[in-house]
């Protein structure tokens, strides 16, 4: 068969503005005169995914054609941003449609904006999936997304009196030019009821007839994600909720109208919001049926178009590899097993192994209290086949366990798929573990300390499972698309290959000592820290000197990322500056920026303490602005991609041993910010290829961490001995801060007094003097320069299409 022409990818903007008008007037229905901003960004992206959908149809025939493995990667969250920019940069045609539009008296950065930012997700796991979702698309890696399409993704964060404020953001408001919705894939998920054995002569050894006392149809929305350069377009297919019966007649007709619409109420709540946290387990039902429907929906789809090419479902193994993304819809394991026994009769075995070459898992997090487990009463009676399936595969895999001989009963219990201390619980980390053929960790730390923390029994009983596929970023949205000033002086220097090959950025090592070269790059650096100033400005009325250090640390607010030692720090300095007014002080701004899940009292505390730091701090003349604080409110992949180019100082600095990886690190070291952090996560990683010397390490490492606490921590002993820190925390405990309240921050500091369970206490005078370092660093500009650049030539390993390319090879098995 002969394949369509790919369309010519460079674009007459005459051209291109025809297209543009063309769409406003016979899609939107408005001349050029009556056009809204809104209409011309619709119209545009119109024009754009045009383009892009000629490159689609071509990938996705090609894919069926070449009959190869596909990825699905299936994952709760997709945090996509915004796509206008993306795309059209990814299509090269970003530079002519900004010329287009200007022909047309059009301010592409002024529709840009317009756009919303698609949040459906809560922080790194999510915007990886975002980033993999385009590397796959860049290295021809033929797959899928699966998700939820959320009505409301991550909450709108509003600062009010100091205090977070959790409001909807209805990102589907001006509808979604991106996406189409695909009725005829629909496909219904149960939930509740019975389970019969299965009737008729030719039934399998384990089939069971599951009777659902509740179902709901689930409709998919695919968006087109293409690729660098469109080589390949794949498929991010997010799932719907709607209700079998949209209304109920014969209880409208009897007078019941709100009962008439319940039962299509509850389908639609089912997809309706993000669960909004990222640290402790959601542990509701709703949470339950959302993993099982988004799994369910999926596997049925990729079990369709399975049966559809190869007309027998026994070699989806050899066709699909699905991989797991935490264990939010580890549940798909136990599915994907009823589909085998119960739908195609197989025998429990083959069906098991099958299952297990069909999935890999990558495990996100070691913290205890983000594993997610289910009570085995609920998760009973929402799944109840699945109750039994997971009770079958947990007594061959403890009968497997015990015939190695190696293990105690400790061991037995950790392996074991059920929890059985206190009130029963369904491990999902062990039934996605047992489940597949792979088991990642995201970091050569976090991979290494799975293997002796959270799996160490089942790491021994399948001692090949594990392994590390180190994250990444994509750096066209993080280097190309947020960065062209960056992007424009690398080219000048080095030429063009590093758009096409991350790796090739080392050429900028040459230049590193280059004086004339290091103007220049501090000159972009200054040009995008006046950007943010000029934003934060008309935002929030704050005045930020694009002279000073812009020190940021954003990322989803936790203990763990330790926020409180960066405010601590910063009440230090504040007051050694009044202290010493005589020592020729460094100015800074620290910024902040990130979201608390709204449960989490400490998280929101620490929020309102960065406030009134910054009111206090801002506001004293003793200071003479050498130190700002400013928290920036509802930090979303927008603002990051605003802020991360403006930043001289990275600040990732969570308890060694705790953050899995990190991503926002590398997108700062790459557009040329120095990384102030612990030896925790890819932070590890990134001090081996930009060299010591060109970061800032500090404090405990995550061995040391655990033998201090092994040891008996004792952080009073600690603070007893810094004087700086001592003041700090006193003076933040006694209301110094909040005159208003002089107890709010009581507790919080208790809380290190007592145990500092995050080692702020024991990593401070460490982390002070690591900072009075970057001080002195910042005096010397042409160092500070060059160590900068030589991060930027460093970083790029760091891409996603080198971890894409990792997945592929190791555990997916294609290319
Ligand atoms: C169960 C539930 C409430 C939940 C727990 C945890 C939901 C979401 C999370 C988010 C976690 C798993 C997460 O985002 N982890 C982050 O993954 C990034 C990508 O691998 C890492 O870079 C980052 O270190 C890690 O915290």
């Amino acid at each position: 068969t002969k394949l369509p022409k790919p369309a010519p990818r460079r674009m007459d903007p005459e051209i291109l503005a025809h297209e543009i008008v063309e769409r406003l007037t016979y899609r939107i229905g408005k001349n050029a005169a009556a056009a809204k901003p809104h209409d011309w960004l619709h119209a545009v992206i119109l024009s754009i995914r045009d383009r892009v959908i000629d490159a689609w149809i071509t990938s996705t025939q090609k894919t069926y054609e070449e009959e190869g493995r596909r990825v699905y990667y299936l994952s709760l969250e997709f945090l996509i941003g915004r796509l206008m920019r993306d795309a059209a940069s990814n299509m090269e045609m970003l530079d002519d449609m900004q010329a287009a539009l200007a022909s047309l008296g059009v301010d592409i950065d002024i529709i840009a904006a317009l756009e919303p930012d698609a949040a459906l997700g809560n922080g790194g796991l999510g915007r990886l999936a975002a980033c993999f979702m385009e590397s796959m698309a860049t290295v021809d890696v033929p797959a899928y997304g699966y998700g939820i399409r959320y009505v409301n993704g991550m909450f709108r964060q509003e600062i009010s009196d100091g205090w977070q404020v959790e409001l909807p953001e209805n990102w589907l408001a001006h509808g979604n030019p991106w996406e189409f919705e695909r009725r005829e894939a629909s496909y219904e998920v149960g939930f509740g009821g019975l389970v019969d054995p299965a009737e008729g002569e030719d039934s399998g050894p384990h089939q069971m007839h599951w009777k659902p006392s509740e179902r709901v149809i689930a409709t998919p929305y695919d968006t087109p994600i293409a690729g660098w350069r469109g080589k390949r377009v794949n498929t991010l297919r997010l799932w719907e909720a709607q209700p079998i019966d949209p209304i109920l007649l014969d209880k409208f007709n009897a007078g019941d109208h709100v009962g008439a619409l319940s039962e299509s109420n509850r389908a639609e709540a089912l997809t309706r919001v993000l669960y909004p946290a990222d640290s402790s387990a959601a542990g509701q039902e709703l949470r339950l049926r959302q993993e099982y429907f988004f799994s369910s929906a999926s596997l049925q789809d990729i079990v369709r178009r399975h049966i559809q090419y190869f007309g027998t479902i026994a070699t989806l193994p050899d066709k699909a590899a699905i991989q797991l993304n935490d264990t939010h819809p580890a549940v798909a394991v136990a599915e994907l097993m009823r589909i085998f026994l119960d739908e195609h009769g197989f025998d429990f075995d083959e069906a098991w192994d099958i299952t297990r070459r069909t999935f890999s898992y990558t495990n996100h997090t070691l913290l205890p209290e983000a594993l997610e487990s289910w009570p085995v009463p609920l998760f009973e009676r929402l799944l109840p086949r699945h109750m039994q399936i997971v009770y079958a595969v947990n007594s061959r895999l403890l009968a497997e366990a015990r015939r190695a001989g190696q293990f105690d009963d400790a061991a037995i219990g950790a392996i074991s798929l059920i929890d059985e201390g206190g009130d029963r619980r369904v491990r999902m980390g062990n039934l996605a573990f047992a489940g597949s053929h792979s088991v990642n960790g995201v970091s050569a730390l976090h991979t290494d300390l799975m293997k002796v923390t959270v799996f160490a029994d089942l790491h021994n009983l399948y001692p090949t499972r594990i392994n590390n596929k180190t994250n990444g970023v994509t750096y066209r949205r993080w280097l190309m698309q947020c960065n062209p000033g960056l992007t424009g002086l690398i080219r000048e220097a080095i030429g063009e290959a590093f758009l096409d090959d991350a790796e090739a950025l080392r050429d900028l090592d040459a230049f590193a000592d280059d004086t004339a070269f290091q103007e220049k790059f501090i000159a972009v650096k200054r040009a995008n820290k006046a950007a943010l100033s000029d934003l934060l400005r008309k935002r929030l009325n704050a005045r930020i000197d694009p002279s000073a250090m812009f020190d940021i640390q954003i990322k989803r607010i936790h203990e763990y990322k330790r926020q409180l030692l960066n405010i601590v720090e910063a009440v230090s300095l504040y007051d050694q500056i009044r202290s010493h007014p005589e020592r020729n002080w460094v100015p800074r701004v620290k910024l902040f920026g990130g979201k608390a899940a709204s449960s989490y009292h400490n998280a929101k505390l620490i929020i309102k303490l960065a406030g009134d730091v910054a009111r206090v701090v801002n506001h004293d003349p003793a200071v003479q602005g050498l130190l700002k604080v400013q928290f920036v409110p509802n930090y979303n992949v927008s603002m990051a991609e605003m802020m991360i180019p403006a930043a001289d100082l990275s600040e990732q600095i969570s308890t060694a041993g705790m953050e899995a990886s990190g991503t926002g690190n590398m997108k700062f070291a790459v557009n040329g910010a120095l990384t102030i952090g612990t030896l925790d996560g890819a932070n590890v990683e990134m001090r081996d290829h930009v060299g010591a010397d060109n970061i800032i390490i500090f404090g405990l490492t995550a061995q040391e961490v655990n033998d201090c606490r092994a040891k008996g921590y004792v952080p009073m002993d600690v603070i007893g001995k810094s004087r700086e820190l001592a003041q700090a925390l006193h003076a933040i405990a006694s209301g110094v801060f909040s005159p208003d309240d002089p107890d709010r921050y009581k507790g919080l500091i208790q809380g290190i007094y007592d145990h500092d369970w995050f080692m702020l206490a024991a990593d401070f005078d460490s982390y002070s003097a690591a900072q009075r370092h970057v001080d002195r660093l910042w005096t010397d500009e042409a160092l500070w320069a060059k160590m900068a650049i030589h991060n930027v030539a460093r970083m790029g390993w760091f891409s996603s299409d080198r971890t894409i390319r990792e997945y592929a090879r190791d555990i997916w098995k294609i290319g």
